[in-house]
């Protein structure tokens, strides 16, 4: 049924999806609009970081079953993987930013045919694949799509949101259950087709928009759990309490299961996604709002304690723990680590040593040097753990027992 797969987006999501499938033996076509990152994987390499994904692009490529290329062409399947990250609205509100969707869609419909299969992998704010399918429509007027035609449509469309973790993706690419939206039972059937070609968890049919609103609920639930371990870390600070310990006690509970407290909510998912809900019901959304508040309010609320143990110094050297947005990880976007360096730098506090085990340089508008996790604890006056990397949960705590240490994320 599927010879040929196009994955649209070559991105953290895309790339990995394509390397998978292309492993099974289809034929991939991946497309990207990066010149440099399709050079990138023709050339057998790749461009993002994640375990063991250069060692499957390398097989495939070596193949032939993946290639890629900055113009779409005809395929069995498409699947659209590319960002929907948030803009500000003029009057600040959260709007998802669908435009890297409807270039998908435009690119990919002068290809199209009848039989094709398209899928959303995106993640989207509700009634997001019903646009994409009127984007389709309206470029392929000779064709029918599911919206008018239901399951007789030329064009089957369905939205089958990614869910893997970033450093586990090739695993949970396999092994997670998906959600298969299709907007009529004909395109979930088709679209259930390709997914079991490579996935060994189940693949569980719902609607388009219940599929949407689904990965949304999943990423909002653990934003709300974070905020409410944050809430609680800041209320035992006031009330001289380890949090740590107070989590660990309260989650003996059979059934209590609350999350770490950290220096806030990174990544480009969990800090993204709750915002498409409230902007699709904001009188509504009471709860999942205060989380996004609550959580971006904790960096804030750590440089506070940083600055406050500073004081007691004259000029104070500061080791900061990790810059990535979460543990053992080397990606810095959207790092409430490095937004808290980078205001402690802007601040001029005292001397700012970063020290991040994986990454080679700093970001240049970083105005100050890696410093290696030895040096840092040699000269620093403070420590402040950032993020709970194994080089920092495996260090000898005495090493620490000589320094005013700030630690957000309870490593010690
Ligand atoms: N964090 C905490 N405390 C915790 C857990 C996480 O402060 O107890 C912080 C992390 O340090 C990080 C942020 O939250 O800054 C997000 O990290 P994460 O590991 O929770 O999630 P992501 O963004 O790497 O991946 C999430 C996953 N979603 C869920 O676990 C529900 C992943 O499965 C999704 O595929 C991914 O979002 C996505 O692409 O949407």
């Amino acid at each position: 049924m599927f010879n040929t797969v196009s994955v649209i987006g070559l991105g953290y999501i895309g790339l990995p999806t394509a390397a998978v499938i292309a492993s099974r033996g289809m034929q991939v076509i991946g497309v990207d609009v990066n010149q440099k990152a399709v050079d990138t994987i023709n050339a057998g390499d790749i461009h993002i970081v994640e375990p063991d994904l250069d060692i499957v692009v390398r097989g495939v490529v070596a193949t032939g079953n993946l290639r890629a290329t900055t113009t779409p062409e005809k395929a069995d399947a498409f699947m659209v993987a590319v960002p929907t990250p948030f803009k500000h609205s003029e009057s600040g509100e959260h709007k998802a930013d669908l435009s890297y969707i409807e270039a998908a869609a435009k690119a990919i419909a002068p290809v199209l045919e009848k039989g094709n299969l398209v899928i959303l992998e995106s993640t989207s704010p509700v009634g997001a694949t019903e646009q994409m399918a009127v984007w389709l429509k309206e470029a392929r007027t000779d064709l029918t799509f599911p919206q008018d035609a239901g399951d007789n449509a030329d064009i089957k469309i369905a939205h089958c949101p990614e869910r893997v973790l970033p450093g586990y993706v090739l695993q949970e690419l396999v092994s997670n259950d998906r959600v298969i939206g299709g907007m009529s039972s004909a395109c979930s059937e088709k679209a259930v087709k390709l997914y079991e070609t490579f996935v060994r968890g189940e693949c569980i049919v719902t609607n388009s928009r219940t599929a949407e609103m689904a990965k949304l609920t999943e990423n909002s639930f653990r934003d709300v759990n974070i905020a409410f371990a944050n809430e609680l870390s800041v209320i035992c600070d006031k009330l001289k309490i380890n949090v740590w310990e107070l989590i660990k006690l309260a989650n003996r509970h059979p059934r209590v299961n609350i999350l770490n407290p950290g220096p806030g909510v990174g990544g480009h998912c969990i800090a993204v996604d709750p915002w498409f809900i409230v902007d699709s019901c904001p009188d509504e959304a009471k709860i999942i709002k205060q989380a996004r508040l609550t959580n971006d309010a904790k960096p804030y609320y750590v440089i506070e304690q940083i600055i406050k143990a500073a004081d007691e110094f004259k000029r104070p050297v500061i080791a900061c723990l990790g810059l990535a947005f979460k543990a053992d990880i080397d990606d810095l976007r959207e790092s409430p680590a490095l937004q808290i360096v980078e205001e402690l730098v802007k601040q001029n506090i005292g001397e700012i040593l970063a020290v991040e085990p994986n990454i080679e340089s700093l970001p240049e508008r970083l105005d100050i040097k890696l410093t290696s996790f030895g040096d840092a604890l040699d000269k620093a006056n403070i420590v402040v753990v950032l993020v709970d990397h194994i080089q920092f949960k495996n260090a000898d705590k005495i090493e620490f027992a000589k320094k005013v240490v700030i630690d957000s994320r309870g490593i010690i």
